[in-house]
């Protein structure tokens, strides 16, 4: 079976931990609880194939970087997510997104961009358009609107992001085309 290791970064408290619990276990984590590092490993099928997918989840609060440029050389997908209730976790995702690039060294890494709580819509600062636009500068990767809380898009972003590494590295006697890549807006 083929795995995928994929990386799942972003500031504090954007939710990053409950996205990846609740695809894993499908359960909501309420309380707030600062991940220093973990592992998670799932078994799912996509698109037909059998996937055993290990998700590292990541410390967005600053102490705890250190470990980036170890877990940016190892993953193969990664999923940024910020808040979509605070702009500032919006605008600290080009850095990262540099990083990644700088350290793996490649013109395309498979990348999946969400903006997490869509729930507290009434608490929006960072309109929809603004993700759509910053997934259009990084090569149309896909961008997804997310609830934790309410299991809204969950399994696509993650999904999503397996396609993406199959994309670019098919499987033998996988038709769908290397690198090929269209805007698509969800
Ligand atoms: N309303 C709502 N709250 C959420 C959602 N996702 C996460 N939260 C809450 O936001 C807080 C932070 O969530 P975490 O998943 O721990 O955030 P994190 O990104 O893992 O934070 P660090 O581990 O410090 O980097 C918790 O209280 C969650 O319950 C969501 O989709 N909607
Ligand atoms: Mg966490």
């Amino acid at each position: 079976m083929r795995e995928y290791k994929l990386v799942v970064l972003g500031s504090g408290g954007v939710g990053k931990s409950a996205l990846t619990v609740q695809f894993v276990q499908s359960v909501f984590v309420d309380r707030y609880d600062p991940t220093i590092e973990d592992s998670y490993r799932k078994q799912v099928e996509v698109d037909g194939h059998q996937c055993m997918l290990e998700i590292l989840d990541t410390a967005g609060t600053e102490q705890f970087t250190a470990m980036r440029d170890l877990y940016m050389k190892n993953g193969q997908g990664f999923i940024l997510v910020f808040s979509i209730i605070l702009a500032s976790t919006f605008d600290e995702l080009a850095d990262l997104h540099r990083q990644i690039l700088r350290v793996k060294d490649v013109e395309n890494v498979p990348i999946v961009l969400v903006g997490n709580k869509c729930d507290l819509e009434a608490d929006r600062k960072v309109e929809r358009w603004r993700g759509e636009e910053l997934s259009k500068s990084w090569g149309c990767i896909p961008f997804y609107e997310t609830s934790a809380r309410n299991r809204i898009n969950v399994d696509e972003v993650f999904y999503d992001l397996v396609r993406s590494i199959n994309s670019q590295n098919p499987m033998k006697g996988d038709k769908s085309k290397k690198g090929s890549k269209k805007c698509k807006i969800l």
